[in-house]
């Protein structure tokens, strides 16, 4: 029988490794997994347990909160709290950061998550996920809402889990990016992918088409001239794909390639983009650099922008390099 890797095997291979894994944040990752593992009871539950619909509530962005949003934010949180290895946690679900009460000890990291991404997805059944980034709290400092303001090139560990047809597991620790795939009879993490790298090239693009009305003009070019096919300047047939859940779409992007952009556009001028930079853009761009592919907002590389609050929201370009390259050249030039 081939041995199989386990996410535990992985963490204590990275600690005494090369990457040197600090054993709070190998014990912080494994409090992630395990929490995932709680959440994907309750999606899969579905009709069946209390956990579709809305909340009757609304987040620090005036979305309304489905009940699994509530849930899973609960969960991780429950989960993170009492292990010693957390100063404080941040979410996309609450308005203010969630310090380590005192009852417990405090440790050296802070954990920033998307507890449950695709939330319009939830209730028609189609792949949502958990999304998380994990930052170092600097020394000799009390933890506020500043401590989290670091850019993503601080980011220590970051990854996502996606319920979907099978529950997986992505990880970085910035020595590049594994999955894992969720054993359900064993109830654990299988290693099914050692080294995950997105093509350079590719014929596939992800974007909402419903804007397109209010794209800006680099990103329409770019999607104009992708749609012209063969006939046209880029001299091949492109295909789209849009899940609305930007886990499922950036894993289709790491298993296969492509290009996903959530841009700006002319409807909130005072907005930058709909995506949070600290609960899906630094984590997801953390995931596909280290996997070769690239994350811009248009102009800038996404993990060097310097976050100014914990809520920001950032136009967002990711996956193959190549085609986020291209994306990237039209807004500069149009600049
Ligand atoms: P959420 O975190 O509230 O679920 O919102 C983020 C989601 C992304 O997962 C997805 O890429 C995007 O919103 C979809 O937006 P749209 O409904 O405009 O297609
Ligand atoms: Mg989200």
């Amino acid at each position: 029988m081939s041995h199989k890797v386990s996410l535990t095997q992985y963490l204590i291979e990275q600690q005494r490794g090369q990457a040197q894994l600090a054993p709070q944040l190998r014990l912080l990752i494994e409090i992630v997994a395990r929490a995932c593992k709680r959440i994907a009871i309750s999606v899969n539950k579905g009709a069946l347990g209390d956990v579709l619909g809305t909340a009757g509530s609304e987040n620090v962005q005036g979305e309304v909160q489905k009940k699994l949003d509530i849930i899973a934010n609960e969960v991780l949180i429950e989960a993170n709290e009492w292990g010693g290895h957390l100063a404080a946690m941040a979410s996309e679900e609450m308005d203010e950061i969630y310090v380590v009460p005192n009852r417990y000890p405090q440790g050296e990291y802070l954990l920033m998550f998307d507890p449950l991404d695709g939330s319009s997805n939830i209730d028609v059944n189609v792949s949502i996920g958990t999304i998380f980034s994990v930052l170092k709290h600097a020394d000799g400092h009390a933890v506020d809402t500043n401590s989290f303001l670091q850019p993503g090139t601080e980011q220590v560990a970051a990854g996502y889990c996606v319920y979907g047809p099978q529950t997986t597991l992505v990880l970085t620790v910035g020595k590049g990016v594994v999955m894992f795939t969720l054993d359900r009879e064993q109830g654990s993490w299988v290693l099914t992918d050692s080294d995950v790298k997105i093509p350079e090239d590719t014929k596939e693009f992800a974007i909402n088409m419903s804007n397109m009305r209010h794209w800006a003009d680099p990103v329409k070019r770019y999607i104009d001239e992708c749609l012209a096919g063969k006939e046209g300047p880029r001299g091949k047939d492109f295909n789209m794909r849009w899940i609305a859940s930007m886990v499922a779409d950036v894993h289709r992007i790491l298993t296969r390639g492509g290009v996903f952009m959530y841009p700006w556009d002319k409807r909130e001028p005072g907005k930058p983009g709909k995506l949070r930079l600290m609960y899906e853009a630094n984590p997801m761009s953390f995931l596909v650099e280290q996997a070769g592919g690239a994350a811009t907002n248009g102009t800038q590389r996404i993990m060097e922008l310097q976050p100014t609050q914990l809520h920001e929201r950032v136009s967002v370009i990711l996956g193959s390099k190549n085609e986020v390259d291209r994306v990237t050249a039209y807004h500069r030039e149009a600049s």
